[in-house]
């Protein structure tokens, strides 16, 4: 074994690319934060990750789309990529790399990889005969299709049950990848790593779809028909299936084809590989299969999640039903639309999205949870408090008394619960968990009233103690909530723990013990009202 074998390997996620043919929408949004905030929690624990998001941009959906804009591809390609990695900028996704389809070192991994299958002959050619919808750039077989009838047009056409999208009979000529010879490798696969595919449900239709058989896929379409795309290697008459070319992007970018020993370096096997409902046949099915044809890892988990919906309708921009994240992310700003997808999205069951609901979270979450927590424990005269407990007087703050104790026990449990959230690729209820800390905290404070308390000239130790201790377990949630919803809210959350004090240094997951910092708190001025105003400032509009 070569030294670099013996490297640890960096922890590797992904987002799907996304087709250039129309603009982003909250959906994709929605994917890239949920991938972010699980690449920034490895960080959070001290991992190093890479984090791979990217575009995709061949096909026969693209070709149409340039077509129709009237401008080669190339160039139509360049105009869309570039708004998906402006929007990955202005959601604060920590990507490592952006990945094209039409990048040399992508187009060389590809040819690269169907000269393997061919190697190992797993492709053959024959004449292929279906149903082939551009929209959803997949051949359908003929017992998913129905007619359907156009209610605007009276036009009658040949559609998919599935997605509804209109479907065109091709007879052609193509490659084919030996998808049936997998069936029983997969099925192995699956029953080893029972928690591939999460949630456990869609496991379930994977391992289905699978024993039902498994039919060979067509990987190639005729030059005639698809110029825009990577030719088959030695076949100028061929272009490469764009779902075999996009699939391969995973590991373009972690460095295939690589050299002996080094196949971990990049990254690969993908830890977590991020995507929604609908393309899930793809990554679930075929993307192991052709790994595993060329003896390659398959990926450890597929994270795959529900869709938002805008009136009870998928948001997609074949339909036009979509909300542009630009605008939201200006209106609310990059941190509120990180925390409101987070907390609202779905992972099994659809949301559906309202500039409501963002005001709400906004309101209840952030203002009226997390942002009076701060107002009132660093009001001046509480924060004097706070900054007099020394850290040798803590363990004398213990003495009990109920509330106190159960502040105490759901500080101490807290970093642990939202952890095995994290482990179980479900950051919506790792928030949730986090939030209620922050609410149960406000509580603790409501019940104790130690700025009433301290108004009052005692010098009843015991009555000192406790406004002690109740601010003190009060500005340790503030805290240690910080630091966790740092991956959530990277701007947000940086700016609470400046406010408190908290070294730059003392900000991961291991600090997030009661406790574990004795410094902070020294470096910050008291800030009351204006601090919860600057955090999380009135909305400008409401609705
Ligand atoms: O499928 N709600 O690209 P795509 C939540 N290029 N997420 C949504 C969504 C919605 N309403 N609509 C889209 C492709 N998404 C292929 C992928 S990967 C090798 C190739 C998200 O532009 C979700 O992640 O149609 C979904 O899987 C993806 O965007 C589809 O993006």
């Amino acid at each position: 074994l070569s030294s670099s074998s013996s490297e640890r390997k960096p922890y590797y996620i992904t987002t799907p690319i996304f087709y250039v043919n129309a603009a982003p929408h909250v959906g994709h949004l929605y994917t890239m934060v949920l991938t972010d905030i699980l690449k920034r929690w490895q960080v959070l624990n001290g991992e190093k990750a890479i984090l791979c998001t990217g575009t995709d941009e061949h096909g026969m959906k693209i070709q149409q789309a340039a077509t129709k804009a009237n401008i080669p591809p190339k160039e139509f390609c360049d105009i869309t990529a570039e708004t998906f990695k402006s929007l990955a900028k202005r959601a604060a996704l920590s990507n490592d790399y952006f990945v094209r389809t039409t990048d040399e070192d992508h187009k060389e991994a590809v040819q690269y990889f169907w000269h393997m299958l061919r190697e190992r002959g797993y492709i053959y050619e024959s004449k292929h005969e279906g149903w082939y919808c551009v929209s959803d750039e997949t051949f359908y077989p003929e017992s998913t299709i129905e007619k359907r009838l156009d209610p605007f047009t009276g036009r009658t056409f040949m559609a998919s049950q599935e997605t509804g999208k209109e479907v065109e009979w091709t007879s052609e000529a193509n490659y084919h990848f030996r998808l049936s010879a997998f069936k029983d490798r997969l099925l192995e696969f699956y029953k080893k790593n029972p928690e591939f595919v999460v949630p456990a449900t869609r496991m379930n239709d994977v391992i289905n779809w699978v024993s039902e058989g498994l039919e060979d896929l067509s990987i190639s379409r005729p030059v005639e028909r698809l110029t825009w795309g990577i030719r088959v290697p030695d076949d100028e008459t061929q272009t490469i299936y764009v779902w075999l070319d996009a699939l391969i992007n995973y590991i373009t970018k972690a460095g295939y084809p690589w050299a002996p020993g080094r196949e971990q370096t990049g990254g690969w096997p993908a830890d977590v590989q991020v995507i929604g409902k609908d393309i899930v046949r793809f990554h679930c099915i075929y993307w192991p299969a052709f790994l595993m044809a060329l003896d390659l890892e398959p990926p450890r988990q597929i994270l795959t999640h529900a869709h938002w919906t805008l009136g009870h309708q998928k948001m997609a921009k074949s339909t036009g039903n979509v909300v542009n994240p630009f605008f939201a992310l200006d209106r609310f700003g990059v941190d509120v639309m990180r925390y409101y997808l987070a907390h609202d999205g779905g992972i099994s069951q659809d949301s559906d999205y309202g500039n409501r609901f963002i005001v709400e979270r906004y309101k209840k979450g952030l203002q009226g949870g997390l942002g009076n927590l701060v107002s009132r424990v660093t009001r001046p005269k509480i924060w004097s408090v706070r900054k007099s407990v020394e850290a040798a007087s803590v363990g004398a703050l213990r003495e009990p008394d109920e509330s106190t104790t159960k502040q105490i026990n759901m500080l101490e449990s807290l970093p642990e619960k939202v952890s095995l959230k994290m482990k179980q690729l479900n950051p919506g209820a790792a928030l949730q968990i986090i939030m209620d800390a922050v609410y149960e905290t406000n509580k603790y404070l409501q019940f104790n009233e130690p700025w009433i308390r301290a108004k009052k000239e005692t010098d009843q130790e015991a009555e000192q103690k406790h406004i002690e201790r109740t601010i003190y377990y009060s500005a340790e949630a503030i805290r240690i909530t910080g630091i966790l919803l740092q991956p959530y809210m990277p701007d947000k959350a940086s700016q609470l723990l400046d406010m408190i004090g908290v070294d730059k240094s003392r900000r991961e997951f291991k600090d997030t013990l009661l406790g574990a910092d004795k410094t902070y708190g020294d470096a910050a001025a008291p800030l009351g009202k204006g601090a919860w105003d600057s955090l999380f400032p009135p909305l400008s509009v409401e609705n």
